[in-house]
């Protein structure tokens, strides 16, 4: 058994699970991926076998001769950055890091509409359903907090440190991020500026390349019903 595992989701569906997988990437150490994918009947038995909150991601890292296993992505991200401080998962410079702190939470704990109405389908581009799921409820708030956020960071903090990403180099700030550059790309949400370039910049980072492979390749296509409201409505 490897040193460090992480159970995932399906790789074309899960953003939580690309959120901890980003983070643990970034880290640079050797670990095993174990995929269950979602929606199907023995998800939730598959999951718990890893995972005792049901949820994926789930770390299990083997330390000072025991197993350490961390749910909830976020919390990954955390211990992570404890371990491994050379990531830079976290900005070095405290007010940095309190936005990049805040800006991840409220990504964890919002955007709800976001979420319901643009889930994550990485290999597809469906921009005519875009148009009509962007109207949805909430969805434009979402987008444009999104955007306020993104250019704020990058003004403030990513800019001035001299790199391309929020913070400056890649850290679990971009990784809560990416997959809401992936929805967007795939719903055509058109942004502008520097939200754009960094969009762009987010699904240009190279590990990503990896995981995106395996989104196309995977055997498992989940269907969205709870879209039809917006998509086909009676
Ligand atoms: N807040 C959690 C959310 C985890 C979550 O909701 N994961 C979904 C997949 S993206 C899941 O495990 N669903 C279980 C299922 O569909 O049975 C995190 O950040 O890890």
């Amino acid at each position: 058994m490897a040193d460090c595992s992480i159970t995932l989701g399906n790789k074309n569906y899960s953003s939580w699970s690309l959120r901890g997988w980003l983070v643990l990437e970034r880290c640079g150490i050797p670990f095993e991926e174990i995929v269950v994918p979602l929606r199907q009947a023995d998800t939730r038995a598959r999951i718990l076998e890893h995972s005792p909150s049901g949820k994926v991601p789930c770390l299990r890292l083997h330390e000072a001769g025991q197993d350490l296993v961390v749910w909830d992505s976020l919390a990954i991200a955390e211990a992570l950055a404890e371990r491994f401080p050379q990531a830079g998962l976290w900005p070095a410079e405290a007010a940095a890091r309190a936005r990049a702190r805040a800006v991840a939470a409220e990504m964890h704990a919002g955007f709800g509409a976001l979420r319901q109405w643009l889930p994550m389908d990485m290999r597809a581009s469906r921009p005519a359903e875009g148009r009509k799921l962007r109207a949805a409820p909430g969805v434009e708030a979402d987008v444009a907090r999104v955007v306020a956020i993104w250019e704020s960071c990058r003004r403030d903090f990513g800019a001035p440190a001299g790199g391309d990403f929020l913070f400056g180099g890649f850290g679990a700030a971009d990784a809560a991020y990416l997959p809401v550059a992936s929805r967007f790309r795939t719903y055509g949400i058109g942004l502008g500026g520097p939200a754009a370039a960094y969009a762009e910049t987010l699904l240009a980072w190279p590990p990503l390349a990896a995981w995106r492979q395996a989104a196309e390749t995977e055997p498992w296509v989940i269907e969205f019903p709870e879209l039809d409201p917006i998509l086909r409505p009676r």
